[in-house]
């Protein structure tokens, strides 16, 4: 039993780390966790009510590594698997990680409903542009004429452009970050777990054993810093021009960082996106006490908030 009122400590980026990863050294998606536990401490994210859904390939890997439930299921199915955990219990913050070949080949159709649904889930694409778990076959973001051993000749299609894809669908935020800058990824990721409604961060993150062409240095030469990171352009103007984001971002050929596009919170309507705001009697004493910014835990809180889900 805790005495009234006793605060739960503040939990720190090291909270969050679990277990040793066994990622390549240099992998991009150590950056991209590290980024992600230092989100987690800034929103005071509890484990025990987070959940991340882990997609098939070394970057679903992720979800192992990160202090909080996990699941992992099959191949280009995470989006459908957070969607019905979501809703079931829609209190929970439920993130979704995986790779471009998860995310943007074999469960491209997923993609696409989630955003339309507008569940609210933050879906973190970390994209190396290569199938790295399966060592290194060209994938749906690969640039065309990319030689990998299952494309020898060079790729013959054209990739998929996320960004555009997303912003074309109509998804409510649109950010994209780079594994080499995690002090930025992490604030562009507190904006889209605070989203309410479906978030895509799509993360540039090198695959530094399979893909010599897309590298840090190539990204950190070639990406546009917006400087983005709470749903504000570098001159303070809110991103709420959807077709703006759309033009710049297919004039930038998707080399741009930070948050592109965020539809302002007051339009959302769908009832997805709501379901983590609303349920119960909806009123803001109702949100779980960590999704409230500068709020800590107290253990009473915690156990009276716990009680509700008890049998
Ligand atoms: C249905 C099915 N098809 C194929 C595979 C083999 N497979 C496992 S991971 C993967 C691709 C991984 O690439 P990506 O999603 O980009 O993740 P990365 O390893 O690059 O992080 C494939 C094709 C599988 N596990 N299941
Ligand atoms: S194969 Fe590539 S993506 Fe997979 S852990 Fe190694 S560097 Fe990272
Ligand atoms: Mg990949």
């Amino acid at each position: 039993m805790s005495a009234a009122g006793e605060l739960r400590p503040a939990v720190t980026a090291a909270d969050y780390r679990l277990g040793t990863p066994t990622w390549c050294p240099g992998c991009g998606d150590y950056g991209v966790l590290r980024a992600l536990q230092k989100a987690a401490a800034e929103l005071q994210l509890v484990p025990e009510q987070t959940v991340v859904v882990g997609g098939i390939g070394c970057s679903g890997k992720l979800a192992y590594y990160f202090r909080a439930y996990a699941f992992h299921g099959v191949h280009g199915r995470a989006l459908p698997l957070a969607t019905g955990i979501k809703l079931a219990n829609p209190r929970l913050t439920v993130l979704v990680a995986g790779g471009d070949g998860d995310g943007y080949g074999i469960g491209l159709g997923h993609l696409l409903h989630a955003m339309r649904r507008d569940v609210d889930l933050t879906y973190i694409v970390m994209d190396n542009h290569i199938y790295g778990l399966t060592k290194g076959q060209y994938s749906a973001t690969s640039r065309k004429g990319f030689r990998t051993r299952s494309s020898p000749a060079g790729s013959t299609e054209e990739p998929v452009h996320p960004l555009e894809l997303a912003l074309a669908a109509g998804c409510g935020f649109v950010a994209q970050g780079f594994a080499g800058d995690p002090d930025q990824l992490s604030r562009i990721l507190v904006s889209a777990i605070r989203h309410p409604g479906f978030a895509l961060v799509n993360v540039l993150s090198p695959c530094v054993t399979f893909n010599h062409e897309d590298t840090y240095d190539h990204w950190q030469n070639a990406l546009v810093n917006l400087g983005a990171a709470d749903g504000v352009d570098p001159d303070g103007r809110p991103t709420w021009d959807r077709w703006g984001a759309l033009q710049r971002v297919a004039a930038a050929q998707e080399l741009v960082r930070g948050v592109i596009y965020q539809r302002p919170v007051d339009s959302q309507a769908t009832p997805c996106a709501k379901a983590g705001q609303v349920a119960g009697d909806g009123r803001d004493s109702d949100l779980y006490p960590a999704q409230r910014p500068g709020r800590g835990l107290t253990l009473d809180e915690q156990e009276e908030y716990l009680a509700r889900f008890a049998g």
